[in-house]
């Protein structure tokens, strides 16, 4: 026998006694915790023959500030829209090969308005989210659906807001009747006056540990981001939800593929993998946020169809906002939310 065969049936026979044959490709995927159905990786994984890896962020402001520092080695990144147009102004993000994305033609176009580009030259939405109130039944009986609950000091220590400078500031814009996109400094100086009083009653401003702390009775209501309560509201029927008549946030969090990506063939096959019908319909019955794929909307559960925490009534929509990059006006926000990091 050669020297070359005989290494090469050496290599096999220890490679199936190991249990380990070649290596698998592997996409890494950088995106917010508890968003993705995990039988609907474990497919991907199947149908792809790779591993899937995830690292999560809780904010847009933590992933982009860990991108800025120089972390690389991600494939698919999941902010939402107005970072996406941030990221793709500074040149971040890859231009998408639409050949290999047939499924974009299932996207609902009913959210153009709400999605960073669409055309999807760059990214493609991926959820619809919007934050509201998650409450303890039996221990806020007088759960009112306004942003005034979190001037409510009855509940003092025992209440949460997101660390998230547009939802939390937006929200105390559209409580004093502004919108939640603008740039008037004296609006914004007296949304941050807000935010300031409601901080003298909250715990902490936090974005993962409220959906644990709601539902052990640590924290009584909280300021969530809908499909992350209606989660929790799955497992625990004494977790509520509402949101604020005032009107809301229509965040879209969408899939990019950055420019140091290694696996760029995969991250398109995920990003098409994601909008398949089928896939999209039990992501959304999964995760509790809307995928907006018309194509799927027929595949969905009656009870999910009804389910208020992913499709908000049309009254609360009519009076809701997407949040819009600001360009040079950002900094605005950035200003007065380390002004409300900074108040006693
Ligand atoms: N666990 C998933 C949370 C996704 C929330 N979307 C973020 C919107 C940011 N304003």
């Amino acid at each position: 026998m050669k020297n070359g065969l005989a290494g090469a049936l050496f290599a096999l026979a220890a490679a199936a006694l190991c249990g380990c044959g070649p290596s698998k490709p592997v996409l890494h995927l950088y995106n917010w915790s508890d968003y993705v159905n995990p039988d609907a990786i474990a497919q991907f994984e199947a149908k792809y023959g790779c591993r899937v890896v995830t690292d999560t962020f809780d904010s847009n402001e933590s992933m982009y500030a860990k991108l800025k520092a120089g972390a690389t080695g991600y494939d698919l990144i999941f902010p939402s829209s107005y970072q996406v147009l941030i990221m793709r102004e500074q040149g971040m993000l890859l231009k998408l090969d639409h050949s290999k994305l047939p499924n974009l033609a299932n996207i609902d176009g009913d959210y153009a308005g709400i999605v960073a580009d669409p055309s999807y030259d760059y990214s493609v939405p991926y959820m619809i989210s919007s934050a509201g109130i998650a409450y303890l039944k039996d221990r806020v009986p007088d759960i009112v659906p306004s942003w005034g609950m979190f001037t409510n000091s009855a509940y003092k220590g025992r209440v949460t807001m997101l660390n998230d400078f547009r939802e939390t500031i937006g929200g105390a814009l559209k409580f004093l009747g502004y919108s939640l996109n603008s740039t008037n400094e004296a609006e914004i100086a007296e949304a941050t006056q807000v935010v300031i009083g409601w901080k003298k009653n909250l715990a902490k401003f936090e974005n993962e540990q409220y959906k644990n702390g709601v539902a052990s009775g640590e924290f009584l209501f909280a300021l969530g981001y809908n499909g992350d309560v209606g989660q929790v509201m799955a497992e625990n029927e004494n977790v509520g939800f509402c949101l604020p008549r005032e009107g809301v946030s229509l965040a879209c969090d969408e899939m990019v593929i950055p420019t140091t990506a290694k696996e760029v063939g995969l991250a398109h096959a995920f990003i098409n993998f994601i909008h398949d019908p089928a896939v999209a319909a039990e992501n959304i019955a999964y995760t509790c946020y809307l995928c907006p794929n018309k194509a799927a909307y027929g595949k969905l559960p009656e009870d999910v169809v009804k389910n208020e925490v992913i499709f908000p009534p049309a009254e609360i929509r009519a009076k809701s906002e997407s949040i819009r990059d600001l360009g040079a006006m950002n900094s605005l926000y950035i200003k007065a939310w380390d002004k409300i990091k900074a108040a006693q």
